[in-house]
């Protein structure tokens, strides 16, 4: 069938997808917090892969809790705590974030800015806090970028985070789009789940915590947007004779 033409927007993820910020951003970032509040709690790599089963840092902090030191929860007001624990873990990554020590994903900055010079709209779609996505996109981007989406749905926007479709419905319901004429780019099944379950087709990046997931459902399973000069892997899924994801590619992947 002739291309119709129907991709109006892009939905991209942060965590994994954008870049590679988990090992060596977030995780880092809630060890650093839990020094400064005097916690003897280490998220090894192993551990912080279980843990990102829990999308979101609260929710993971006091999943954490629950599993792994069930007695820290009878602190006062728990909740609040951890709130403020959080709140610490975000100042250290967003002071991670400016010493440019985590680049986007290959591809990642080629086609955003060929999807706006097709002039199809950009949104963000993430569970993690509001001042992780801008300051990731300040450092890799430059500050001007933040105003190149048209909508961030970003943390507590929403009750409930990913696998719940509720961050995608939101941002759908900003861009007043139907599912059909948006494609997500997300790299785990947390997030696949999340944007299947709003209807929305999703091409999945795996990262290093996530290539061992499970993606059915998705459009095409590969291994990143790949370049002109280095083609990414094929993983699952439908066929791409181009070795690079671009506007053309993703508006073929809506036929
Ligand atoms: C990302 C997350 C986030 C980050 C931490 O999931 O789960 O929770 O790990 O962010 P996704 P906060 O890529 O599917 O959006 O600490 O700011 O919550
Ligand atoms: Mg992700």
């Amino acid at each position: 069938m002739k291309n119709q033409k129907k991709l109006q927007a892009v939905l991209f993820d942060v965590d994994g997808t954008l870049a590679d910020t988990e090992q060596d951003g977030h995780r880092v970032a809630f060890n650093a917090a839990f020094q400064q509040f005097n916690l003897d709690w280490n998220w090894d790599i192993d551990l912080y892969g279980k843990l990102l089963e829990v999308t979101g840092g609260k929710e993971r902090i006091r999943y954490y809790m629950e599993n792994f030191v069930p007695t820290e929860l009878n602190r006062n007001d728990v909740t609040n705590w951890i709130a403020t624990l959080h709140k610490v873990k975000t100042k250290y990554f967003e002071s991670q974030m400016e010493t440019g020590s985590i680049p986007l994903r290959p591809g990642v900055a080629r086609l955003i800015q060929e999807l706006r010079q097709e002039k199809i709209k950009l949104a963000i779609a993430t569970t993690t806090t509001m001042e992780n996505v801008t300051s990731l996109l300040k450092s890799t981007l430059g500050a001007e970028s933040i105003g190149w989406f048209d909508v961030i749905g970003a943390g507590d926007i929403v009750p409930l985070k990913k696998p719940a479709p509720d961050i995608y419905l939101w941002v759908l319901n900003q861009l007043n789009l139907p599912a059909q004429q948006c494609i997500a780019i997300e790299d785990s099944e947390n997030g696949l789940k999340s944007a299947r379950a709003a209807q929305i087709p999703t091409l999945i990046t795996v990262s290093g915590y996530t290539n061992q997931q499970s993606f059915d459902g998705a459009v095409a399973v590969l291994s990143d947007l790949g370049e002109p000069a280095k083609s990414f892997t094929h993983i699952q899924g439908t066929t791409i004779t181009k070795g690079w994801i671009d506007y053309e590619t993703l508006n073929s992947l809506m036929d």
